[in-house]
């Protein structure tokens, strides 16, 4: 099954055509030729889904899903949250986010440093929407470990691994247990289903 995948984060677009396997092949925004950066400003993840799926399908008419991705950390009141991409900066600056991160938790020492990955994904098929969410349960590390994955990962400690961030695990373990994973393998399981 073809279907555009709302996105212009390689990580997520790699991990996505992992998770969802043979049976799907992904197309981008890019490869539609769209080259603007699809707007994302809601206040919540759904709002934000909603807003990447629908724009891509209001401009181009096409089966598509998108995915908003937040991580909540306790100590920080649930920051960055919806404001994950743009914590450090206005740009998607990986490496800046994760030092605003750690400084932030350096400044509340005595706070448990427990975290969680939430994704939500919005399909859009023939006008309809349905949701997919699905998350993971961790912990922030006090250094950066790793060189796999993206975002947020190399400080990022799940509990299904303690001991190692995410960015030392690998795709295949990663997407076994990520959020990601669960949202997109429940929509591979309703689409099976239901087209
Ligand atoms: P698209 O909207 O184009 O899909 P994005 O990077 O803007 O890409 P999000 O708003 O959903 O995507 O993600 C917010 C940020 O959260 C993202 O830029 C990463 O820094 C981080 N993030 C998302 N998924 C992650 C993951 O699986 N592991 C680590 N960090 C992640």
């Amino acid at each position: 099954m073809k279907i555009v995948f709302a996105t212009g984060n390689r990580g997520k677009l790699r991990e996505a055509a992992e998770i969802l396997g043979e049976g799907f092949e992904l197309v981008t925004p890019a490869d539609m030729g769209i080259t603007e950066e699809i707007p994302e400003t809601g206040d919540t993840l759904k709002e934000n889904s909603i807003q990447k799926a629908q724009y891509l399908y209001e401009r181009m008419g096409c089966n598509c899903f998108a995915d908003d991705t937040g991580l909540e950390v306790d100590a920080l009141g649930g920051a960055p949250g919806v404001h994950s991409a743009r914590y450090a900066t206005d740009g998607h600056d990986f490496d800046a986010n994760i030092v605003k991160l750690l400084a932030e938790l350096a400044k509340v020492p005595d706070q448990p440093r427990t975290a969680r990955f939430k994704s939500v994904v919005t399909l859009i098929i023939d006008g309809e929407m349905h949701f997919f969410e699905g998350t993971l349960e961790g912990k922030i590390a006090q250094e950066r470990v790793g060189t796999q994955g993206f975002g947020y990962d190399p400080v990022f400690i799940a509990d299904e691994a303690p001991g190692h961030t995410v960015a030392e695990l690998g795709d295949e373990f990663k997407n076994r247990i990520s959020h990601r994973g669960k949202a997109l393998r429940a929509m591979a399981a309703w689409l099976r289903e239901n087209s």
